[in-house]
């Protein structure tokens, strides 16, 4: 009798178990919040420069990245903009860079990112990252970014 009574669990837990996969992420973030998705590192070693790449969602009233911390690296928030003749060419920005309200910003190689400049160490490959982000309301968020090579068709 005992062997009956818990079958009847272990079946259930089995089956959502295996028919279980994981959850798509949400198109927009909880209210009132900010989330990050996706955050990574290039792969370089001291002395160099980096940059840190990832999604920001925002769940609540616009809001702007003003700045970053990490230990070992002065970080910079910059855009990639196209000069004249061409050239691509990196820029900090000044007013820092703004998370509309109920939206997202993606920072990519191309385009916005967050340079890390001066490594003071090593990122190695399939390490990790701490950064702290600084938003306009006073908000803070810790973000860990996997340390990871430029995708092939995103390096020259
Ligand atoms: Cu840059």
């Amino acid at each position: 009798m005992m062997k009956k009574l818990w079958s009847l669990p272990l079946m259930a837990a089995l089956a959502l178990a295996l028919t279980g996969c994981p959850a798509p992420a949400p198109a927009a973030a909880p209210a009132g919040q900010i989330v990050v998705d996706g955050a990574w590192a290039r792969a370089a070693t001291a002395g160099m420069n980096s940059a840190a790449y990832m999604v920001i969602r925002n769940g609540g009233a616009e809001d702007t990245l003003v700045s970053a911390q990490v230990e070992g690296a002065m970080p910079e928030i910059h855009e990639t903009v196209q000069a004249a003749g061409g050239m691509m060419q990196m820029q900090p920005l000044a007013n820092g860079l703004k998370v509309p309200a109920n939206g997202s910003v993606s920072l990519q190689p191309g385009g916005y990112h967050i340079m890390l400049m001066g490594l003071k160490q090593d990122l190695k490959l399939g390490g990790e990252l701490k950064l702290k982000l600084v938003f306009k309301s006073g908000k803070t968020m810790d973000v860990t970014a996997k340390i990871q090579e430029m995708p092939m068709n995103m390096s020259k």
